[in-house]
């Protein structure tokens, strides 16, 4: 038996995994994050740990016995956070999570260092990333950083409180902007730009190395065997990729969480920063990947719904579908969080354009879910110019329980999706082969391999050619808009 915790932004997700890689229970507890400002985005660690704690209740609830089996726990996490702890391990203030941006000032000093060290660190300095981040606080709260005798990332404050160890994974790092991918290690000059102390660093190791062990008072506490190992762990987007085996050069997915992203596997690392691509260690050993990074993925369908009354996403997407006689009246865009690839705009916000007296609530909507459909083609328009166009992509996440939304995407984007089966738990799987591997050392090709094919989703060539103007639509849409977003709270430009 194994543990796989996924620390995401909207809940945190645990599954337990047997010997034949079948999901034995999955639970998930919701979390609060909370945008103090518009652009900002906080959450507390103690959240995390709160919540990972009441899935284990939970699991040991239905699963005692199988928890007394466990050989391992990997953990998976939403990347690019800053959490600040002093000497007492203690939070100094709530992290600043990936989706925040108020650090766009010192991304663009960042940037002017140029693009050898762009190249070194995997990506253009952008204002989610930690580096960015901390080089906000050191001019708009040095006192905290005063206090601060530690940084981690999000899955990383709970190995800390399952292990009592400080240890970060590669592929986590990878998305620090602090860190050299092709060395897998630190980066001295990223450090110093960012003012980040190296004393401050977390340890590093492989996400299928092991970090430390279970300390005796948390086996004790949900019957876990003492001193079972808990894996590196790694980023939520690469361990997405060990769980659905998407770790070959080639191979990736399109994934909806709250966040989206387009994602390769390579074998080699091939930084491409100027075109916004993420370069980044994978989370397996020898292996990297290049990923066009969406702050806004199923997060706008969550909104779209709460906006037209609320009620079920799952009953509102049937309505939506019920309706469907091609593209939409309406344009939207998801931008509510700002954008990564592929415009490095962190002011950038949702609109819907097109409204008239008699627009339905499933109109807008359906608007909202072409708006991520298009922004997912301009992720995949940016790889596919980088390292190359894949025959077809895996569909990873919570938004690919939706078969409607799938076929939408996959005509937009103009690929074949395919569904595997229990995809929609991605990375906490993958955390569990993690896990795995981290216990057994067997090789990382027997374990992180395609799951069962639950579909496949061929672009339909007549969707394809009704979107494709849409498409060029949605473009001049952000492109007319983008002077408006960068205006500030008081209107100047
Ligand atoms: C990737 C990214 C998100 C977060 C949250 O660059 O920002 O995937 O990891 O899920």
């Amino acid at each position: 038996m194994f543990i796989g915790i996924d620390i995401g932004t909207s809940a945190v997700k645990l599954v337990l995994v047997d010997a034949g890689q079948q999901p034995v229970a999955t639970v998930e507890e919701a979390l609060h994050p909370r945008q103090p400002r518009p652009g900002w985005s906080e959450d507390d660690a103690e959240a995390w740990w709160t919540a990972v704690a009441a899935g284990l209740d939970r699991l040991r609830g239905g699963h005692a016995q199988a928890l007394g089996r466990v050989q391992a726990i990997g953990l998976s996490g939403q990347m690019h956070g800053a959490l600040l702890l002093d000497a007492a391990d203690r939070p100094v203030r709530p992290a600043i999570l990936w989706n925040d941006g108020r650090s766009a000032a010192e991304a663009d000093r960042l940037a002017d260092l140029g693009l050898p060290l762009q190249n070194s660190l995997g990506v253009r300095p952008m204002p989610g990333f930690t580096g960015p981040k901390l080089a906000w606080l050191r001019s708009h709260e040095p006192e905290v950083l005063d206090r601060t005798h530690h940084l981690l990332l999000p899955k990383d404050y709970v190995r800390l409180r399952l292990t009592g160890e400080r240890v970060t994974d590669v592929s986590d790092a990878a998305g620090t902007w602090l860190f050299d991918q092709a060395r897998r290690t630190w980066s001295a000059e990223a450090l110093e730009a960012c003012g980040v102390e190296r004393a401050w660093l977390p340890r590093l190791v492989e996400s299928n190395a092991v970090s430390g062990t279970l300390l005796r008072e948390v086996a004790k506490r949900w019957g876990l065997p003492p001193d079972i190992p808990v894996a590196g762990g790694g980023g939520d987007t690469a361990v997405g990729g060990v769980g659905i085996g998407a770790v070959d050069t080639g191979h990736g997915f399109v994934s909806l969480g709250t966040s989206g992203q387009v994602f390769l596997a390579d074998a080699r690392y091939r930084p491409d920063p100027e075109r916004l691509v993420h370069g980044f260690c994978h989370a397996v050993p020898g292996r990297w990947y290049a990923m066009s990074a969406l702050l806004n993925g199923a997060s706008p369908l969550a909104a779209a719904v709460r906006w037209t009354g609320g009620g079920d996403i799952g009953a509102t997407l049937e309505r939506v579908e019920a309706r469907f006689e091609g593209p939409s009246r309406l344009l939207a865009l998801p931008y509510l969080f700002g954008e990564r690839t592929p415009h490095n705009d962190p002011y950038a916000r949702g609109a819907i354009i097109g409204l008239t007296g008699s627009t339905e609530p499933a109109d807008i909507v359906q608007a909202v879910l072409e708006g991520v459909a298009f922004s997912l083609a301009d992720g995949l328009d940016v790889l596919a110019a980088s390292v190359g166009r894949p025959d077809a992509l895996g569909f990873i996440g919570g938004g690919a329980r939706s078969l409607f939304w799938g076929r939408m995407i996959a005509a937009v984007l103009d690929t074949t999706l395919v569904r595997y089966r229990g995809a929609d738990r991605g990375p906490a799987f993958g955390a569990a082969r993690l896990a795995r591997l981290c216990a057994t050392g067997e090789p990382v090709g027997a374990v992180a391999t395609a799951p069962p094919v639950e579909g496949v989703i061929a672009s339909d060539a007549r969707l394809r050619d009704l979107y494709a103007p849409r498409l060029a639509a949605f473009r001049a849409l952000y492109r007319a808009l983008r002077p408006e977003f960068a205006r500030d709270e008081d209107g100047r430009p």
